[in-house]
């Protein structure tokens, strides 16, 4: 009886080994793989910096603790996007968000957990009112952090802070132009912070800002053989409107004038040549060399450490509205999200950051293994039915220092990122 028993068991152990040993692999020997195959492409396999991903109805923070996969923690506040900054001065980043349907939310990083509230009032808004994007700067010169609002249905705002995460809010301008995203630097080059709001169905303003907390705008000018807008052939169908979704300012030039590389259905960097802008159309070497499709973000920094700025890309899939699946046009152009490495004068050339086809939306660099690499998130969204073949992971991709990457996934459906230093508050219980 007793030996039946045994053999039961042992019969039982052998039915259960295969399922047994794949648990042990997908625990122990998976991530070890992954680490091993980071380890022969010459990246360092541990995440230092945290990041936060945000959804239309929630976050995620994932605390970088020196392994590949930090441990990551909700948070129940959603929106269009995210942004960090020392709000109230306690040497603690604090985090901001455009929740489109509740006003926009201050989160004050209180070390333990994060204490929420709005800074605009949600009554005093429609829902979509303030979907948009956020920037972060001094603009007023008194050494405390200020928000600028790109709103999407409400004009642009500028809230000065007191340094004790208290606001006091002003309309930046009086256009309602849909703003989607804006980026500040100091365009003109007098001290003072400027901001480039990216509109879609008006032309893109640009705010110049006068240093007590106000800004002065007006359309960009632009040189006379500029083309704003080009067809999927890379053919000018210049309509004079300059349109764009997201924008990232940097000089890429060398001539220390801040120039503009901005997304909508093009990438297209303009050249700042002091009163005017020169802008030309971001080439790739791939097939779909005159169009990378629908740009969706974009981000400024020297990837391949040449000392010229570079250009990583998020891109959005292309979409057949009568398919009901994957369309011959998405396969042609999945979607791929791409870096165009900067020569310095202005011009760059491209190629895919990897093979996985994405509806990337926000990303964000940093280096987040801290190996002197720059390194790039791109939050990917779900997208239900449509597109049956994407991957909605968002993607961690690890820079290699010569303008190539390694991407693993990190999470998922997610619309914005953003990498900072938020300390190491303990997950709530
Ligand atoms: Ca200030
Ligand atoms: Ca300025
Ligand atoms: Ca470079
Ligand atoms: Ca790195």
């Amino acid at each position: 009886m007793e030996k039946d028993n045994q053999n039961g068991f042992i019969s039982l152990v052998i039915l259960l080994l295969p399922a047994m040993v794949m648990v042990a692999v997908l625990v122990f020997i998976e991530p070890a793989y992954e680490r091993i195959v980071l380890f022969f492409q010459g990246v360092s396999p541990s995440i230092s910096l945290d990041m936060v991903f945000l959804s239309e109805d929630k976050g995620k923070i994932c605390y970088g603790d020196g392994s590949l996969r930090p441990v990551c923690q909700t948070i129940n506040e959603g929106g269009s996007d995210i942004s960090l900054g020392d709000f109230n001065e306690d040497e603690r980043q604090d985090i901001i968000i455009t929740n489109f349907s509740n006003g926009h939310r201050l989160c004050l990083n209180l070390e333990q957990s994060f204490d929420c509230t709005d800074i605009l009032p949600p009554e005093d808004f429609d829902e979509e009112e303030l979907r948009g994007h956020i920037a972060v700067a001094d603009t007023n010169e008194d050494q405390h952090l200020d928000l600028i609002f790109a709103n999407n249905k409400h004009p642009n705002m500028v809230c000065l802070g007191d340094g004790n995460a208290n606001f006091s809010c002003s309309n930046l301008s009086q256009d309602i132009g849909e703003s989607y995203h804006v980026a500040l630097d100091d365009i003109d080059q007098d001290g003072n912070i400027d901001a480039i709001f990216s509109t879609v169905g008006f032309q893109n303003r640009l705010c110049f800002g006068d240093g007590i907390g106000k800004f002065i705008c007006k359309e960009i000018e632009f040189s006379e053989e500029t083309c704003l807008s080009y067809n999927v052939l890379g053919k000018c169908i210049d309509e004079d409107l300059w349109v764009t979704l997201e924008t990232d300012l940097g000089d890429i030039n060398g001539d220390t004038f801040i120039d503009i590389v901005n997304v909508y259905t093009q990438a297209v960097s303009c050249l700042n040549l002091e009163e005017k802008f020169h802008c030309s159309l971001v080439l790739s070497k791939n097939a779909d060399k005159f169009n990378f499709g629908r740009t969706n973000d974009v981000r400024l920094g020297d990837f391949n450490k040449d000392g010229y700025l570079d250009a990583v890309f998020s891109r959005l899939p292309d979409e057949d509205e009568d398919a009901k699946t994957v369309t011959r046009y998405t396969r042609k152009w999945p979607g791929y999200n791409k870096i165009c490495l900067g020569d310095g004068t202005g011009a760059f050339s491209c190629n895919d950051i990897s093979k996985v086809a994405n509806d990337s939306h926000g990303l964000d660099v940093g280096d987040l293994n801290g190996d002197g690499n720059l390194d790039v998130i791109f939050a990917n969204q779900y997208k239900p039915m449509k597109l049956v073949n994407l991957d909605d992971s968002n993607q961690v991709c690890f820079g290699k220092g010569n303008g190539t990457f390694h991407c693993i996934n990190m999470g998922r459906d997610s619309q914005a990122v953003v990498i900072g230093e938020l300390g190491d508050p303990k997950p709530p219980k």
